[in-house]
């Protein structure tokens, strides 16, 4: 293969070459870059002002150039807190009732498209293959097809596809599927998404699938398919075993005194089920009293798009919640639920992923969910915890022998985490063994080959 060029709203440049990145996309997107030498360009996560940004910043290491661009404060209010997310998010998740649409949001995500494609296309070379990330940027392709670039053109979508219904309450949403059509191959985590894509070209009379994995529509043929997304399995479970001996996992450890432990961790976001997961969970404790003073639930939960209103709402809704359930159910030497809004190293989590008896996974909707992998990935072959996971999570329809729940119903979840901590240990074993098969034979980096190679093919 050529050249590969990434583009991703956000992009994690290494201070040196050769260092490690923290997430497991970026290691294998900086592999497939390193091997095929290329760019990585995306929004640096600053604001030029009303200023238009400067020439794009670009960082040599090694075989990756890293350019990156700010954006003037309107470009970040209109299209990344506007329309990416304040109107898609929500509408890919299914929430309709959070969108609020703006006729200048909408502008604005045109617009940064635009402006990305103008700063891209000058560096591109012939051969050169692109790959697009996310929602942020679906109409790219359209911007550098105006502009000329032939390339082929990759798009993966991080998070859902909404059903036909809930995509076509949103205004724009002729030129947003416009937009995919300019595509060469366009990825979905599963393909659950894919139908749903299909059923809304379908249904609007666009398109339609001309031989399996083959669309047609707005005068083009793409592909479309599903790569669920991974983790380094393998590093992770090697972290995992190493982390039992790390000073703050065994201060965590000491800290539980013997308790169980049951763990939740997810970006402050409304699709994350936060907020009915606590219900369950103060359900579980009213329906098994012989379970107070004997569990702790651990929700680590670092607030994220605090400048989104329903984000900050949300902040206040789940402390409130967090600390009614204390005072509730908590007694002088038992606090129910440890709530915490902080990011925690990779070490550690690992090491509190292999300390829970439980991972609580219960978002309302969820592209993939990598912290359901994790959790499984970091377990103790011969004592693993459960994994407890909604059925709306993408992750579900790859790791089945998880306790499938619908957070929805609170019942239900309060009855799995029952479950889950008394499960006996040859069960516990089945399920995660399969899982982990799972898990190490389809990790990130399988994940990465898999797109990139259906890509050129
Ligand atoms: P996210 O919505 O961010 O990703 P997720 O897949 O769970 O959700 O990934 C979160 C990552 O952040 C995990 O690697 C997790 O370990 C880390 N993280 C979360 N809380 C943390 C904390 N307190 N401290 C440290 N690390 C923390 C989007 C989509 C998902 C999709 C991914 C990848 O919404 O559905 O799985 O992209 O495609």
């Amino acid at each position: 293969m050529s050249r590969l060029i990434v583009v991703s709203n956000r992009v994690p440049v290494p201070e040196k070459s050769g260092d490690a990145p923290a997430g497991g996309l970026a290691v294998a997107l900086q592999a497939a870059l390193e091997e095929h030498g290329g760019i990585w360009m995306g929004w640096s996560g600053k604001s030029s002002g009303t200023r238009e940004p400067e020439a794009l910043d670009l960082k040599d290491r090694g075989k990756i150039t890293y350019a990156l661009t700010d954006l003037t404060d309107k470009d970040v209010e209109e299209y990344y807190f506007g329309f990416a997310n304040r109107v898609l998010w929500p509408i890919c998740h299914y929430r309709l009732d959070l969108a609020e649409y703006g006729r200048k949001e909408m502008a604005g995500y045109f617009r940064v498209n635009r402006f990305f494609a103008h700063r891209l296309a000058p560096m591109l070379q012939p051969d050169d293959v692109i790959w697009i990330h996310d929602y942020h940027l679906i109409p790219l392709a359209a911007e550098l097809r105006q502009m000329g670039v032939k390339n082929r053109i990759g798009f993966f979508l991080h998070i859902p596809w909404p059903p036909a219904d809930v995509l076509f309450a949103m205004p724009v949403h002729e030129e947003i599927m416009r937009g995919l059509s300019h595509y060469d191959l366009i990825g979905f985590q599963t393909d659950h998404d894919l139908e749903n894509f299909a059923g809304g070209l379908r249904r609007e009379g666009i398109g339609n699938e001309i031989k399996p994995g083959r669309y047609s529509a707005h005068g083009r043929i793409f592909k479309g398919g599903t790569y669920g997304i991974g983790i380094e399995t393998a590093a992770f479970a090697n972290f995992a075993r190493k982390s039992a001996s790390h000073v703050m996992v065994r201060k965590a450890a000491a800290s539980i005194e013997g308790r169980d432990l049951i763990i939740g961790v997810d970006r402050l976001d409304y699709s994350k089920g936060i907020t009915q997961r606590i219900d369950a969970f103060e359900r579980f404790i009213e329906g098994n009293p012989g379970q107070q003073g004997k569990v702790t639930y651990l929700q680590v939960t670092p607030k994220s798009r605090s400048e989104v209103p329903e984000y900050e709402a949300m902040q206040r809704t789940v402390a409130e919640q967090a600390g009614r359930v204390n005072g509730a159910l908590g007694t002088v030497d038992w606090v129910p639920i440890r709530y915490i809004n902080r990011s925690i190293s990779r070490p550690i989590l690992a090491g509190l992923y292999r300390m829970a008896k439980v991972g609580l996974v219960t978002p309302l909707r969820d592209g993939m969910n990598l912290v359901a992998k994790e959790y499984v990935a970091a377990q103790d072959p011969e004592n693993p915890g459960v994994l407890v996971l909604s059925r709306f999570a993408g992750a579900a329809r790859e790791l089945d022998s998880a306790l499938l729940v619908n957070p929805y119903d609170i019942e239900g979840t309060a009855n799995a985490i029952a479950r889950a901590l008394s499960m006996p240990l040859p069960e516990r074993q089945e399920r995660w063994g399969k899982m982990m098969d799972y898990l190490n034979e389809h990790d990130v980096v399988r994940w990465c080959d898999d797109f990139l190679k259906d890509l050129v093919a």
